[in-house]
């Protein structure tokens, strides 16, 4: 087996670190990208050495250059030249990919409260969170019902992952029972490989 050209720190409940590793699948380069599982908020954390942040996905360059942050890995993939552009060029590429990236940042914050101790739990920041998300979920099935996320790009993995990190995770979001297209479209989704193989464990959340 050839060396690897970089190495992808993930941790398995991660929805961002799994966009990059169905990335990778997808773009058929698993064979230059290895993948190292990481806990996180640790002093131990694997990570820590090549990443202060301690965060996932990080991805660490021959040179020992370490990218963080979804769509630089994303870029970064793109660079190396597997078989599929993972990140869009034009506006609407980008704007789908950005919405579903942003539903997602507020479900992690929603998530967050929902790991705290009852008592420390902020009723008001659970309720934005639910106000923002039940928004954007509306709007992404009007634009899943006119044809949105079908190529399979940034937008596309990063709304599989956000929605099976809701089905996983954080089943606090009832996101199925009134968007009848994302469910449908979640559904071809679940049946692709590089979904399966990154399943997330269950939280109980
Ligand atoms: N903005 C980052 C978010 C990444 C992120 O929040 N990752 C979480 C896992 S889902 C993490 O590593 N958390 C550990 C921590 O906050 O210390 C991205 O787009 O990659």
């Amino acid at each position: 087996m050839p060396e690897r050209l970089a190495r992808l720190f993930y941790s398995s409940g991660s929805p961002y670190a799994r966009i990059c590793r169905m990335g990778v699948l997808e773009a058929g380069l698993a064979d230059q990208v290895s993948e190292t599982e990481t806990t996180l908020r640790d002093p131990e954390a694997a990570v820590l050495p090549y990443n202060p942040v301690g965060r996932v996905p990080a991805l660490v360059l021959q040179d020992g250059t370490t990218l963080t942050e979804t769509s630089l890995v994303l870029g970064w993939l793109d660079r190396m030249g597997g078989g599929l552009r993972l990140l869009p060029v034009e506006p609407p590429g980008l704007a789908a990919y950005g919405r579903v990236m942003g539903l997602l940042d507020g479900i992690a914050v929603w998530n967050r409260e929902l790991r705290r101790p009852v008592s420390e739990r902020s009723p008001g920041v659970i309720e934005l969170e639910r106000t923002r998300a039940d928004r954007v979920g509306d709007a992404l099935e009007r634009d899943v019902a006119a044809g949105g996320y079908a190529r399979l790009d940034a937008g596309w993995l990063a709304l599989a992952a956000t929605l099976g990190y809701c089905m996983r995770r954080h089943t606090a979001w009832a996101w199925r029972q009134t968007r009848p297209a994302l469910g449908a479209w979640f559904a071809e989704a679940e049946r692709r490989d590089a979904f399966q193989v990154t399943m997330p464990p269950s939280s109980g959340l």
